[in-house]
């Protein structure tokens, strides 16, 4: 009968330290703890042990942590930038109810018309660039996740559980971000949900974290001269002096790598991620570099030649419904009106260079023609809409309607646009009549338009 070896008795330890020294190591109560500390589980000192590298050590980890300090909260706040371009207010950002966690409602504006793409740019673009960093940094510290015992008081405790929350919510983050981009639903659960609440329990965190080691972080990073440090090959790179923190190994080996070895390895990666990243918001020869990116290679040449979200057959829409018996309808001021296509182009026609920015990353600046949406409001009987509801001949897409905010209707470059680039629109751009409004989500630039509903302001 096989028996399970059982780990090295308590009698096989090292002594207890004595009686003073415990009471520094262990808060009260003591015997709690000490006795958590003889619990070792079996193979938990080869494990930290054989992590020796003398790069590991508080220099290193706030190197790391200085440039996610300075970049972390740009991510942050583009993404909650993000959330509020979405028009929470009308309930079309997702997740839609978010209880407390609500932000302090404002409209988004139209100006400058590039807003979105540089606030969902950055956000997509730097949670890829910054993913070697958080690397490099949880490597840094990594053998203090299988320290023994794994706390020596509450406020341990305490701090412990706000690191797991730090670092399980950014890897969460970046799980979910990455998977989204890649049209990759896996998990069971609604990504904007996860991503939204996970956005805020890794904030809290981080201020946490931030509140607790930034002081750490600016003797760390006193205690080296950057300079020299850079300067410093590899077979002249020594341990740091033990630090109160634990990060330096305890019997440090020998280097296989120089510290500025480490930084530039960590910076190539990011430099590599960004220029697989960037074509995705470029247009040009440029955007065949954009390889993280899915979708948004092969989409043809000529006017319409740029990147399509869903397509007209993915969107189930049919020829015949786009053809000459199409109609738009505009309602609003207690009358319908119906156009057709010819209609709309015997409109006067305004000409706009406007992006498409769409919230998983890429994007792109096109030329548009069209009539001003404000022109629609005004021929439906509502020139000062308070917003107006577009609706796409599309059946059964998340994105086939979208609610427009006044400033979105009354902007001068705020178009239903009927060409692109002087051709027609494609039906994968949307033919016969699509949206396009500066700054504004392309997700609600809806496709294919089948009514606008102009909404008059209350007690106007
Ligand atoms: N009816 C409809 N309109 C839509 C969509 C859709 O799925 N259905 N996708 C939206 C999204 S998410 C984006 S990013 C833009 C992309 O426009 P494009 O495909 O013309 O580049 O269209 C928007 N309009
Ligand atoms: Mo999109």
């Amino acid at each position: 009968m096989p028996t399970s070896s059982p780990g090295p008795s308590a009698e096989d330890r090292p002594t207890e330290p004595a009686d003073a020294d415990t009471a520094a190591r262990y808060g009260a109560p003591r015997q709690f703890w000490r006795a958590l500390d003889r619990r070792r589980p079996p193979g938990v000192d080869a494990v930290t042990q054989g992590w020796r590298s003398p790069l590991r050590g508080p220099w290193l980890t706030s190197v790391y942590g200085l440039a996610l300090l300075v970049t972390l909260p740009l991510v942050i706040v583009t993404g909650l930038l993000d959330y509020a371009a979405y028009g929470p207010q009308f309930g079309q950002a997702f997740p839609t109810d978010v209880g407390w966690l609500r932000l302090p409602p404002f409209d988004w504006p139209t100006r400058p018309s590039w807003l979105f793409r540089i606030t969902q740019g950055l956000h997509v673009g730097l949670g890829i660039v910054l993913i070697p960093v958080v690397l490099g940094k949880l490597w840094s510290v990594i053998p203090k996740l299988f320290a023994w015992p794994p706390a020596r008081s509450v406020a341990q405790v305490l701090e412990r559980l706000s690191l797991l929350l730090l670092v399980g919510g950014i890897l969460f983050q970046i799980a979910t971000g990455l998977l989204n981009i890649q049209y990759a639903y896996l998990f069971g659960f609604d990504f904007y949900t996860a991503h939204y609440f996970g956005a805020w329990v890794f904030t809290a965190a981080l201020v946490a974290h931030v509140a607790l080691k930034l002081p750490r972080l600016v003797t760390a990073l006193r205690s080296r001269p950057a300079g020299a440090e850079l300067r410093t090959p590899r077979a002249a790179t020594r341990p740091e002096p033990p630090d109160p923190d634990g990060l330096v190994p305890p019997r440090p080996g020998p280097a296989t790598i120089s510290r500025r070895g480490a930084i530039a390895l960590v910076g190539g990666g990011s430099l590599l991620l960004a220029v697989l990243t960037v074509g995705q918001t470029l247009d040009g020869p440029l955007r065949r570099t954009a390889w993280l990116l899915p979708r948004g290679r092969d989409h043809g040449e000529g006017p319409n030649g740029f990147p399509v979200n869903r397509s007209a057959a993915a969107a189930g829409i049919q020829g015949a419904d786009t053809g000459p018996g199409w109609r738009l309808t505009l309602r609003g001021g207690g009358r319908e009106v119906t156009l057709d296509r010819a209609g709309l182009l015997a409109m006067g026609q305004h000409t706009a260079r406007l992006p498409i920015a769409c919230v998983e990353g890429w994007s792109t600046l096109q030329t548009w023609t069209g009539v001003r949406l404000r022109d629609l409001a005004a021929l439906a009987g509502v020139p000062d809409p308070a917003s107006a509801h577009v609706r796409s001949l599309e059946q059964a897409g998340l994105f086939r309607q979208a609610t427009l905010q006044a400033n979105q209707v009354l902007d001068p470059d705020s178009l239903l646009a009927l060409r692109v680039n002087g051709a027609d629109l494609s039906p994968d751009h949307g033919f016969p009549a699509r949206v396009i409004v500066p700054a504004l989500p392309g997700v609600h630039c809806t496709k294919w338009v089948a009514d606008i509903e102009f909404r008059a302001r209350s007690g106007g």
